[in-house]
């Protein structure tokens, strides 16, 4: 099953985390939705920034300052190049995508008319309804949200029919975190701008499987973290567009965003600057470069290809060897998310077991609370797959699964 180019063993080899036992099992991990593991040359560029270039970025003179503002200012023309957009000022570093969100909501959400609409789908993520409901009680807006089929795609005729003269921006996620479905971002950009919306795309599922690019999905907002790209935690990107963000009031004030300060008044900062209050997280951000560099090197479409085959063959495996599964997701489009229940079992329960087994999964209700009641259940076992993930530990996996269904009744 694996090509001949693409050797897990050596992908592996990058990754020291992936070689440790627990419960006196070989560990699988099968959590990378939540967040994946990190190479070795992302931990390392954190090490190098701490004990080489660590010194305050866009603040000094001295060469250490200028060496981490390079560093930094490096990665931002790399992420640009990666998801392809316009300008490296249309980049935004963040804490991750859910401080994006907010800063969109908070930022150009704050002059939405009173009773104007917002278009958000049942399947996002807390982080792409929670900032929208505070806005909505601010000014007074109405959501509305797309509805799925069976198969856990979106109910595209509903979502164009919601658009109004009233609609003033949709929100959706790229790819699902709990059902795996891959939506269509550039046609559902298309059919909110044929009406004059904004959109903001949550990319945080799509960052680790896809190639993100800005100019031809022609989205207004675009954002992911880095955590779940085999990059450092506590940084995101947001992209904006240019002409859009140049209108936009800051979000947060303090050091680095302003132009001048006096307390008769203050200018601010140039983009992308305006938006990154206060000492940023210049070493996560100088070490994100390398997160791109492995998945560049490694080959996004490759891993992509590889990270598919492992789930077709859990989905198979389980549905044969499973009584009573009930796999949840199954798009025509799917990333290689596999949300599942045995019989009414609670979710935790599976999970604990196969904790016992050594394998990381995640459970509950993966912070997409609506999807749930939307779906009538109380959660899902949710495996997700990475580059370095192999058929033996599929296997091993689905073995596990059919132990603990056994065990359970
Ligand atoms: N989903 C999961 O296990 P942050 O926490 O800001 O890095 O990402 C939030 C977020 C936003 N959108 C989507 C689609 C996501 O999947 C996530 C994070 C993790 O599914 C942790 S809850």
């Amino acid at each position: 099953m694996q090509h001949p180019t693409y050797d897990t063993a050596k992908i592996r080899s990058e990754f020291p985390s992936l070689d440790r036992d627990v419960n006196k099992h070989h560990l699988i991990y099968l959590d990378n939705a939540a967040t994946s593991q990190t190479p070795r040359r992302v931990v390392s560029a954190i090490e190098e920034m701490y004990l080489r270039h660590k010194a305050n970025v866009h603040r000094g003179v001295h060469t250490l300052s200028q060496e981490a503002t390079d560093l930094q200012e490096a990665t931002r023309r790399r992420v640009r190049d990666y998801i392809n957009a316009r300008s490296e000022r249309e980049i935004i570093f963040t804490r991750g995508a859910t401080e994006s969100i907010n800063l969109v909501a908070s930022s150009f959400g704050g002059e939405f008319p009173e009773g104007g609409e917002i278009i958000l789908t049942v399947m996002e993520h807390h982080a792409n309804i929670v900032p929208w409901q505070l806005l909505q009680k601010r000014r007074g807006l109405k959501l509305r949200v797309v509805d799925i089929n069976e198969r856990g795609e979106l109910d595209l005729t509903q979502y164009a029919s919601f658009f109004n003269e009233r609609t003033v921006m949709a929100a959706f996620c790229h790819i699902s975190n709990v059902l795996g479905t891959v939506n269509p971002v550039k046609e559902m950009v298309a059919t909110a701008h044929s009406h004059g919306v904004p959109v903001l795309v949550d990319g945080c599922q799509a960052a680790p499987h896809l190639k993100m690019d800005m100019q031809d999905l022609g989205c207004d907002f675009y954002t992911f973290s880095s955590h779940k790209m085999y990059g450092p935690t506590g940084i995101g990107v947001l992209y904006g567009r240019e002409e859009l963000l140049e209108k936009m009031p800051p979000y947060q004030g303090g050091g680095e965003m302003i132009d001048h300060v006096s307390f008769s008044g203050t200018t601010f900062a140039e983009l992308p600057f305006k938006f990154e209050a206060g000492t940023p997280d210049f070493v996560g951000i100088a070490a994100l470069a390398k997160a791109i560099e492995f998945m560049e090197t490694t080959g996004l479409e490759r891993m992509a290809r590889h990270e598919t085959e492992l789930l077709r063959l859990a989905e198979e495996r389980l549905r044969a060897e499973v009584p009573g599964i009930r796999i949840f997701g199954n798009a025509r489009e799917k990333a290689p998310v596999l949300s599942f229940l045995i019989g009414d079992n609670h979710p935790y329960d599976v999970g604990m077991l196969l904790d016992g087994l050594g394998i990381a999964v995640r459970t509950g209700h993966h912070c997409a609370q609506p999807l749930m009641e939307r779906l009538d259940i109380p959660g899902t076992v949710r495996a997700s797959f990475a580059a370095y993930n192999t058929e033996s530990e599929v296997n091993d996996f689905v073995a596990g699964v059919a132990r603990i269904a056994a065990m359970l009744g």
